[in-house]
């Protein structure tokens, strides 16, 4: 395929080796009553991107690409949450407490949802993650190497916390990966920006950002 509009400079990849990767669009993160708005986080910020990942995840899909999403979820005994993690922050709801959705950030109740306009299709890739990052005690490593998977395309919340760790992550196991930068977003502006200049500094230290603009019109134009 044509590279990229993207910077520090184009960024070239194949469809069929590459992924669409959503971090934790989940309900908990984006919509009030989860674990955002108990941190203390304004999380009206975050419902903003779903319209442009849902443009970004049409095309994709109607171009036959692959996707995965993250969520970030513990199991029901909490067993897989260290009580650092829990205790962090003093939030007025922790990890595993019952709130309007359910116990917070836990698997299987309705806050760990993906929110329903970019609710996963058919065989799509869906991982729980513990940590921030998505290949901590995921095993995602041996499923991408198994796929053959080299490029990723993220998406996703929160900028500065579980997007830029999974990509430093990717980074690190040799993955090119490219932010698009309207598809991702912060509870605190100035973070994101931070991020953003972040990853592409020093000839793409970390990888590339994009709008999705460029990307939509690569896929709409099938080159
Ligand atoms: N608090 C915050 O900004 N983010 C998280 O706790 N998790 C994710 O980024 N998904």
């Amino acid at each position: 395929m044509t590279p990229l509009e993207a910077r520090p400079f184009p960024y070239a990849y194949d469809l069929a080796s590459t992924l669409l990767v959503i971090i934790d669009m989940q309900r908990d993160f984006i919509e009030p009553g989860g674990f955002g708005e108990s941190l203390g986080n304004d999380v009206s910020r975050l419902s903003a991107i779903v319209p442009a990942c849902q443009k970004v995840l049409k095309a994709w899909r109607d171009n036959g690409g692959q996707v995965l999403y993250t969520r970030e979820a513990h199991r029901e005994d909490l067993s897989d949450c260290p009580p650092a993690k829990r205790n962090r922050g003093n939030p007025s709801l922790r990890i595993g407490d019952v709130g309007p959705m359910g116990r917070i950030l836990v698997a299987g109740h309705p806050g760990s949802d993906i929110v329903p306009a970019l609710a996963p299709q058919g065989q799509e890739w869906v991982i729980d993650k513990p940590g921030k990052g998505m290949f901590y005690k995921t095993g995602l490593s041996e499923r991408l190497q198994a796929a053959g998977v080299s490029h990723l395309i993220f998406m996703g919340v929160t900028t500065e916390v579980c997007v830029q760790t999974s990509m430093r992550e990717a980074n690190d196991r040799g993955y090119d990966c490219l932010l698009l930068e309207d598809c991702t977003e912060s509870y605190f502006p100035e973070y994101k920006q931070a991020i953003l200049d972040m990853v592409r500094a020093q000839g793409a230290i970390v990888g590339w950002t994009a709008h999705s603009e460029s990307l939509l019109r690569q896929l709409s134009s099938g080159s």
